[in-house]
Formats: C-alpha cells, sequence, structure tokens
C-alpha cells in the first residue's frame, strides 16, 4: 500500500495577533506550473536587487511589542504545557484544534522546540511508531511507510519530518503561544482545605529564563516571572539536567512521596503504560510522556515513539475534562 499523501489543511488567510495589522499567510503549495516563480521573480536580476530600507528600532520594536503582548495575554492562560518535546506538541496540537477558545502557552526550556524527536534511535534519522499511532500521522498528514511484511508499525523517513510538521502545525493555530529559551523552575500552588499536602493544586508555573536558571549557583538573586492557569500539563521528559522537573517537585513539595524511578528498556510494556496512564497526577497537574516513567517507574521504550503521540492525546482528553468541569464548578 502507498503512504498517504500529506494533507494540509487550508491556513487561515489572516490571524489575529491582538496588535495593529494582519497576518498575510502565503501559499505554501506552489501551484501547477509555477515551481520556478522565486527563480522568475530574482533570478539574473542581482545587480539591480536591494531591500526595503529598515531603522534598526524598527525590528526590536517589531519583536518586543509582540513578545510583551504575548507575555501580558498569556499570564492568564487556560492550560500551560511544560516541555515542547513529542508529547508535549502532541497534546499542544489535539487541544488546540479541539478547542480554539482555549488559551495554550507551552515553555520550553531548551532554545530549539521538539525536545528528543529530531532524530530516531542512536541519532539514525528514521522514526518508527507502532500501530495504531499512525492514525496520529494521518491526522498531521505526515506520510510514513508500510512494511508488509512487518504490520505492526511504520516508519517515517525522518524523525525531523514528523516534527517540524507538527511544531509548523501548533505554532498555526492563533490560540498557542511557545515561550521558547524558557525554563518552568517551580510551581503555582494553592494549598487544600484540609492542609494534605497530597492535595495541594497547581495552579500556574513559575519562570526564567533558561540562561538566567542555569546561573542561579553563580549570580545574586535573579526572581522568576509567573504563569496562571487552572490547569498545568508536564511533559519534560525522562530525568536528565532537565528532564522530570515537575515529577521531581512533587516529591520535593510531598504532594507524591517518591519517585518510582524509571526502568529498563522494554518497549512492549513501556509504550502502553505511558498512555494508559496518562493522568492528572496531582490536582491541577496532568503528566504526560517520559515524564510519567520516572514517577510511576515504567520502563523506557527507546526509540519508538508512538506511545509519545497517544499520551498526547490522551493528556488532551483529560485536560478537557478537568477545564470542563473547573468551569462547572466555578459556575455553581
Ligand atoms: O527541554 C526539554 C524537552 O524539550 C523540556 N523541559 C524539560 N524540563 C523543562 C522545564 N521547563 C521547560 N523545567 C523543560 N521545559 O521538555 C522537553 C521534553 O521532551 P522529551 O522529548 O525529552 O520528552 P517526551 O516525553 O516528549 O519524549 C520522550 C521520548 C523519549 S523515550 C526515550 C527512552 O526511552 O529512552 N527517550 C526519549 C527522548
Amino acid at each position: 500500500m502507498s503512504p498517504p499523501a500529506a494533507i494540509f489543511e487550508p491556513a487561515p488567510a489572516t490571524i489575529n495577533t491582538g496588535l495593529k495589522g494582519k497576518v498575510v499567510v502565503p501559499e505554501t503549495v506552489a501551484p501547477e506550473g509555477s515551481q520556478t516563480k522565486l527563480l522568475d521573480q530574482f533570478g539574473g536580476k542581482w545587480d539591480e536587487f536591494k531591500f526595503a530600507p529598515i531603522r534598526e528600532s524598527q525590528v526590536s520594536r517589531a519583536m518586543t511589542r509582540r513578545y510583551f503582548n504575548d507575555l501580558d495575554k498569556y499570564a492568564e492562560s487556560d492550560i500551560v504545557i511544560i516541555g515542547a518535546g513529542s508529547c508535549g506538541l502532541s497534546t499542544a496540537y489535539v487541544i488546540a484544534k479541539a478547542r480554539p477558545d482555549l488559551k495554550i502557552a507551552i515553555v520550553e526550556a531548551n532554545v530549539s522546540p521538539g525536545g528528543g524527536a529530531w532524530l530516531g534511535g542512536q541519532l539514525f534519522s528514521a522514526m518508527v511508531m507502532r500501530r495504531p499511532a499512525e492514525h496520529f500521522l494521518n491526522d498531521l498528514g505526515v506520510p510514513y511507510e508500510e512494511d508488509a511484511a512487518n504490520p505492526n508499525y511504520v516508519v517515517v523517513k525522518h524523525a525531523a519530518l514528523f516534527t517540524s510538521t507538527l511544531l509548523s502545525k501548533v505554532l498555526l493555530f492563533p490560540n498557542v503561544k511557545l515561550f521558547n529559551a524558557t525554563s518552568v523552575e517551580d510551581l503555582i500552588t494553592r494549598p487544600a482545605e484540609s492542609g494534605n499536602p497530597q492535595e495541594t493544586r497547581i495552579a500556574g508555573v513559575v519562570t526564567n529564563w533558561t540562561l538566567v536558571t542555569m546561573h542561579h549557583d553563580d549570580q545574586s538573586c535573579m526572581d522568576p516571572n509567573t504563569i496562571n492557569a487552572p490547569l498545568v500539563i508536564s511533559t519534560t521528559g525522562h530525568d536528565g539536567p532537565f528532564g522530570a522537573f515537575s515529577a521531581k517537585r512533587l516529591v520535593s513539595m510531598q504532594t507524591i512521596e517518591k519517585l518510582g524511578g524509571m526502568r529498563g528498556l522494554d518497549m512492549n510494556s513501556a509504550e502502553d503504560a505511558i498512555v494508559k496512564n496518562t493522568r492528572e497526577v496531582a490536582k491541577g497537574l496532568i503528566m504526560g510522556g517520559m515524564e510519567l516513567s520516572e514517577i510511576d517507574g515504567f520502563n523506557r521504550m527507546g526509540p519508538t515513539f508512538g506511545a509519545m503521540v497517544l499520551s498526547g492525546v490522551k493528556a488532551a482528553e483529560e485536560a478537557l475534562k478537568v477545564i470542563d468541569q473547573r468551569k462547572r464548578e466555578c459556575a455553581e
């Protein structure tokens, strides 16, 4: 069977940014017969070529005005997703597509979003996804290869094709803002009436530039910023320099007793366990992706990514339940 052709939804002609002006979305696919449009436009005319003039401050203002407008707009978000790896981006994609009314902030510590999904195992290019994760690829419009001899998995020719498509779709949603190069340093919490730390509610995130986060030990106090949200989704991956952030913080603030600790590699048990156990691990905090393996003591799966995208789908489903429940409670 041949792989499905990539399907791209028509992008809206204009997106409301809350700032003056409109966003022009150019054609993404060149219409038939115009493959040389750019060459026709520029080719052979480099002698008279010149950029439109600009003053440096216009560039500064074009960036800072938008960024500070976003900081203002997303200071109260409906959902904050911590980590823009394969699970965080999949979660954002499903929620933003289903609910354009929700404001979703994604906070990613790295300059480059995508986490561990730019390559397959041992830095090889191809990305393997076990069925039924191909449904996610179909929805996204990412082509894949099927192998008649091995019908249980599909292969995307380059992990970067998957990640760049997912990232570009997420960034096009008008209700999503990605704050990259920004770390979540702490969680905002509200005490339970019972005083029981296990019932502490998460009410948002505490952020800082990642470069600042990395230098708290050798610079004087550099206080953070905050984003309030009734729901936080943590997808910070397994333990590492930045990984398993919320899992570790839940232990240090005594909301959970201890970490289960990620176990050795077992693809079969690991992928099912991660998807099935994607859930609200503390009030107001859903956890998905490999971070869960640290809380629950699941195996790792290594270079197969179906669990990350379907954990994103489950996290999205759980998120919409929590958000709608909170709305009902607030209305009562
Ligand atoms: O930079 C991190 C990465 O992009 C980001 N992150 C971690 N801590 C953060 C913090 N604030 C903001 N405090 C933070 N961002 O979270 C992202 C996690 O992406 P990931 O690809 O590591 O996790 P995932 O759960 O989406 O996918 C994991 C895929 C697997 S499985 C596996 C194995 O079995 O060995 N290894 C990987 C990478």
